[in-house]
């Protein structure tokens, strides 16, 4: 019997195999969830329908537009259908900023770039946490995504480093409202992966390089092994965590120099 048997989880932010999501959501079936997934927009549904089948024929996939009040409704409404209004399990692994903002130099971030970047970066988990906590009555585990650029300057990361630390801050002041509930609410900052996020982020190579040589572990992060912390945040092993994030880096947070 898997750590997760019997839970029900929605997972937000696959967009092809190569995704965090997908790492974390397979992860999780493997130990025994049942899953649902949304995508982001149409150019993505087959993809994310695809994997999502694997799981089964069935498996309930959805659309969501994170920055839309009305997608956020409608699909705890027919999560809470699917899964006989139980939820136990929500991943975000959603962000975006405009690519210029990551081009430039912080200073030139506009108003419009910077308000993107927080709402579907940042806000989107309030949202998504206000709209799964009335299906989460046992309690349950609610994960995010993010990376050190919230907590110390990582050149071009610019304005989705201020998001990430408005997501960590976010993670902190929902783990205080969600827990008398028992729902616990965490992030895990990860190195950085080939993901299609950071395709075409010129330099990203050189990223990789640089990671695997100063991480103290001197190598890059294996997406199982994000699915690994995730799947121990979403079971009874993380069951006094809360508000908390889990750097799953290769120890990288921890050099001075
Ligand atoms: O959070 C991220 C990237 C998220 C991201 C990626 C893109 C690329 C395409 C958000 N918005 C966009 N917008 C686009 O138009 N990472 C942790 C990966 C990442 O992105 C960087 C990094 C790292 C690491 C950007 C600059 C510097 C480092």
């Amino acid at each position: 019997m898997g750590v997760l048997s019997g839970k029900k989880g929605v997972v937000f932010g696959v967009a092809n195999k190569r995704s965090i999501a997908w790492a974390i959501a397979q992860a999780w079936h493997e130990a025994g969830a049942e899953l649902a997934f949304t995508y982001q927009g149409e150019r993505l549904k087959d993809n994310v329908g695809t994997l999502a089948a694997t799981f089964g024929e069935d498996t309930l996939i959805t659309e969501c537009d994170v920055t839309q009040d009305d997608h956020i409704d409608r699909v705890f409404n027919e999560v809470g259908d699917r899964f006989d209004g139980q939820l136990d399990l929500l991943l975000h692994s959603v962000a975006f900023a405009p690519k210029e903002a990551l081009e430039g130099d912080f200073v030139s971030t506009t108003r419009e770039a910077f308000r993107v970047a927080h709402d579907v970066s940042a806000y989107s988990l309030v949202a998504l946490a206000r709209g799964a906590a009335p299906l989460m009555t046992e309690g349950g585990s609610i994960l995010a995504m993010s990376y050190y650029g919230a907590e110390k300057v990582v050149p071009h990361y610019n304005v989705m480093g201020v998001a990430k630390a408005a997501l960590e801050a976010s993670t902190r002041y929902l783990a205080y409202d969600l827990g008398p509930r028992q729902i616990r609410v965490n992030c895990i900052s990860a190195g950085p992966m080939n993901t299609l996020a950071a395709r075409g982020i010129s330099g990203f190579g050189d990223m990789l390089k640089h990671h695997a040589e100063v991480a103290p572990l001197k190598r890059n992060v294996d997406p199982a092994e994000l699915g690994s912390t995730g799947t121990f945040l979403a079971s009874d092993g993380g069951a006094a965590i809360t508000g908390q994030v889990i750097y799953v880096d290769s120890g990288y947070q921890v050099m001075g120099m």
